[in-house]
């Protein structure tokens, strides 16, 4: 840990000791603490608040010890088998042609990854995504490739598009006639996870359907190592969910990851994130997009913050789920 990292740690012990928090550079409020004076772990943070089921699935892992990799891949699982989360696997909203593709990925502690990108017709892409950090000398497959490395390594192929999701689709296509750049801003649910395990280890897992009514063939943040998720278990690990080019831009992810190094706290670094997405994103967060992210770091602490209202976050301590409101820059 670099010098600047460690004063910043002992600054927040003796401030969150005081029931002081530590806002910014130069400003002190007294509140509730944002802030841990110890290390804990292990720690599950999730974006969105659709249910706490993917964080209890990973809790159960890493509460017997399990590592923050099964954790994450599990956890993510339970969305992408859930047919109602209409952003991430079985029952996610198809691309403008009425076809379901999914971006994933995963990173461990040891700085391994894997991803997909638009892959169609298997249900777990995070699980192909850890398959292919684990089996092959590569970081990303796609389209049919990564569909047929899926199918030789046991993954059944199913059709994914249910009748809500087709329904929802076809309002959606109504909704969307006059916006030939991208739709109005429909909700988003992609599911980003973060955990650090018993003994210190960080992983990370993205999986989603991606922006509905995309362009066939689009590829978004998710499956981007760096974009959508970065782990560096020297410093912590970061995700991000909304509208994929915008994250994408500023590879933000990375960016968070990095400022974390430099001293700050997840917080700080997921709010800085959040201005620079908003300064380099163009025609991307016009009007209504979103883009919001989620942070950890080693002591596992946690930051989440958001470009506009509505972003909420799941977290996970000494075994209790709370689902969070984030704070947001556009107000
Ligand atoms: C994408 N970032 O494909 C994803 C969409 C998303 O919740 O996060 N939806 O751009």
């Amino acid at each position: 840990m670099k010098k600047i990292n460690r004063r910043r740690f002992i600054e927040s012990s003796v401030l969150a000791g005081a029931g002081i928090t530590l806002l910014g550079k130069d400003s002190l409020a007294v509140e509730k603490p944002l802030y841990s004076n110890k290390s804990e772990r292990p720690v599950v943070i999730t974006t969105w608040d659709r249910g706490h089921e993917p964080n209890i699935k990973a809790w159960e892992i890493l509460s017997k010890g399990g590592s923050s990799l099964d954790a994450v891949e599990t956890g993510v699982r339970v969305a992408e088998d859930d047919p109602n989360n209409m952003s991430v696997g079985y029952g996610g909203l198809p691309d403008e042609t009425g076809v379901v593709t999914l971006d994933a990925s995963i990173m461990d502690w040891r700085g391994r990854a894997g991803a997909v990108g638009y892959i169609q017709n298997i249900r777990n892409p995070i699980s192909v995504a850890r398959k292919v950090m684990e089996k092959t000398r590569h970081i990303m497959l796609a389209g049919e490739g990564a569909k047929q490395f899926a199918i030789d390594n046991g993954f059944k192929t199913e059709n994914l598009l249910t009748e809500a999701s087709l329904k929802r689709w076809n309002q959606i296509k109504e909704k969307s006639k006059d916006t030939n750049f991208r739709l109005p801003n429909d909700g988003h649910d992609t599911i980003t996870m973060l955990a650090i395990d018993e003994d210190g280890n960080i992983s990370g897992a993205c999986t989603t359907s991606g922006l509905a009514w995309k362009i066939h063939g689009r590829v978004g943040d998710s499956p981007i190592i760096g974009a959508g998720l970065y782990v560096d278990n020297e410093v912590g690990a970061a995700g991000g969910t909304g509208i994929g080019e915008a994250i994408w831009r500023s590879v933000a992810s990375f960016l968070i990851v990095e400022k974390m190094r430099e001293g700050m706290f997840p917080q700080e670094a997921c709010e800085f994130a959040v201005r620079r997405v908003i300064k380099v994103s163009d025609k991307y967060l016009s009007t209504d997009g979103q883009a919001a992210f989620i942070a950890l770091n080693k002591n596992g602490e946690t930051g989440a913050y958001s470009v506009r209202t509505g972003f909420d976050y799941m977290l996970t301590k000494n075994g209790e789920t709370k689902g969070i409101k984030a704070g947001y820059e556009l107000k």
